[in-house]
């Protein structure tokens, strides 16, 4: 795969290299050669997408960044299933069941959650960040945290095409390489195991 772009969509002669103090995610090819990894070729993998439509200005602007990303890494537009819901409380949700049909290699969630005046936001934010974490760790699959959790519009839209990156574009790359780096670790989803035909899968996708 053909890239004159690093993870977060930046020119590659401008990514961050390995140690520079940064807050962003380093590029795969700049770290120790040592270890699995998953590589950034999307060939194959199918691909769901959350997106929540509250500060639609915002997460737009991430689902591009997503998409662009996904489109780099030859993940094709019939292997990808964008789904919009209401707000970030219901991400955890919309990926709970997109990973329950068993038809995607990894989810991205996508959403802003910007502090307002009262006691919202925390609520907000930190059930859709544990919301998510529960999905992915019930589902043992990838399911990506491209949510935005600031003070204000302005530091929302410096993370979503402006001055610090693409939170989308990144969440895009982290869906790619999980999805490849469990492969390589040979995890195979149960009731796809050898033998396990007659077996039943409960809601966490335990075979019993
Ligand atoms: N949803 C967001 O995605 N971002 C926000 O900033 C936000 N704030 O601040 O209220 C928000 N609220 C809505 C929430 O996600 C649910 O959609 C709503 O509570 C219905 O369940």
């Amino acid at each position: 795969m053909a890239s004159a772009e690093g993870s977060s969509g930046e020119p590659l002669d401008q990514r961050p290299t390995a140690g520079e103090a940064t807050h962003h995610l380093p590029a795969i090819e700049d770290l120790a050669d040592e270890g699995i990894r998953g590589s950034a070729d999307g060939t194959g993998l199918r691909i769901g997408v959350a997106c929540s439509r509250f500060n639609a200005q915002v997460t737009r602007l991430l689902l591009s960044g997503a998409l662009a990303e996904l489109d780099r890494c030859a993940v094709t537009g019939a292997n990808r299933t964008v789904a919009w819901v209401s707000g970030a409380f219901e991400l955890p949700l919309a990926a709970l069941v997109m990973a329950r049909t068993r038809q995607y290699d990894a989810i991205i969630c996508l959403g802003a959650v910007i502090r307002g005046e009262t006691s919202h936001y925390d609520f907000v934010a930190g059930e859709c960040a544990h919301g998510i974490q529960r999905v992915q760790l019930d589902m043992a699959m990838p399911v990506v945290f491209g949510v935005l959790t600031t003070e204000n519009l302005e530091q929302a839209l410096a993370r979503a095409g402006g001055a610090l990156g693409n939170k989308g574009t990144e969440a895009a790359r982290t869906a790619v390489e999980m999805a490849n780096v469990l492969r390589r670790l040979e995890w195979v989803p149960p009731g796809l195991q050898e033998g396990a035909a007659a077996a039943t899968a409960d809601v966490t996708g335990n075979v019993t």
